[in-house]
């Protein structure tokens, strides 16, 4: 009997493809550019620029969530690239178990046979709880489906409300507990993380090093996507004039960067001020959503 495509397991081959290290490097590197920018300093703005990776439009702007720079347009676009991307490969590999990503048609509520929520680990009990699901998500899902709503918006306003609220909260909704969390980077030395977090068991959904290495991202992912058509749907005819695609450099000139010693251990104070290896969960934490 054929697995259905709700809850199969991406193909072996795939999953080896997308834990490359050029693979990981441009999810990590596109996401972190683009939170990291207006915070950062001129060593790290020009260890991201020599990378090929200057977000001409930031996420996140001295704190706050960027609405109307069209940062949003550049989140959907780039991950409607992936799905794109990764939809080719496996149309040529033609494992009738997964033939294409197909998104999430709702967000799995509680109890879901398929998709159960990970026991809760580190600081993460609220994001998992039932009360979330029926208080914070579901409200949520509905707004951003709903016509009225979709025509006061942007697309980039609707993308990086996406972004920061259900897109953050269901990577950390579904990642498991883990034992070893990723150090983070040097952003002064981006390329310093050690080969042996490229492994394919490394597909944690809370680093954007190793999440989309994780069969729940395209779920989640082409949930997301769909928003995208029902945008469109309630503002246009005819086709979305992009403005926002920023996907990163050409992948066909720029090489995966290779791990470089570690940078010298930051001190604690600025330990402390970076939890490691919770890229979702950090905006989650620190950047406000206007209602
Ligand atoms: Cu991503």
């Amino acid at each position: 009997m054929l697995a259905a495509v709700a809850a199969a397991a991406l193909p072996a081959s795939i999953v080896v493809w997308l834990a490359e290290r050029a693979m990981r490097f441009h999810h990590y590197l596109w996401h972190s550019a683009r939170n990291g920018w207006t915070a950062f300093g001129e060593p790290e703005r020009a260890a991201y620029r020599a990378l090929g990776y200057e977000p001409p439009r930031p996420a996140v702007e001295d704190g706050q969530l960027a609405l109307g720079n069209g940062s949003g347009e550049d989140f959907l676009y780039m991950h409607r690239q992936m799905i794109q991307q990764l939809n080719e490969r496996l149309a040529s590999l033609a494992d009738p178990g997964y033939p294409r990503i197909e998104g999430w048609p709702a967000i799995p509520a509680p109890g879901d046979a398929d998709y159960p929520v990970p026991p809760a680990g580190d600081g993460d009990a609220e994001l998992k709880s039932d009360e979330f699901y029926r208080e914070r998500i579901v409200p949520l899902e509905q707004r951003y489906q709903d016509a009225d709503f979709l025509r006061s918006v942007s697309l980039g306003e609707l993308g990086a409300r996406l972004e920061f609220t259900l897109h953050n909260w269901m990577h950390m909704r579904w990642a498991e507990p883990v034992a070893e969390a990723r150090p983070d980077a040097d952003p002064r030395n981006p390329a310093a993380i050690d080969s042996r977090w490229d492994a394919p068991s490394y597909d944690w959904l809370g680093d954007f090093y190793s999440s989309h290495v994780h069969s729940t991202f395209w779920k989640l992912h082409g949930w997301v996507d769909e928003r995208i058509d029902d945008w469109a749907r309630a503002n246009v005819h005819g086709a979305i004039e992009w403005q926002g695609t920023w996907t990163g450099p050409d992948h066909a000139h720029v090489h995966p960067p290779h791990p470089h010693p570690a940078p010298p251990a930051p001190d604690e104070a600025e330990r402390r001020d970076t939890p490691r290896g919770r890229d979702f969960g950090r905006p989650l934490l620190d950047v406000t959503v206007p209602d």
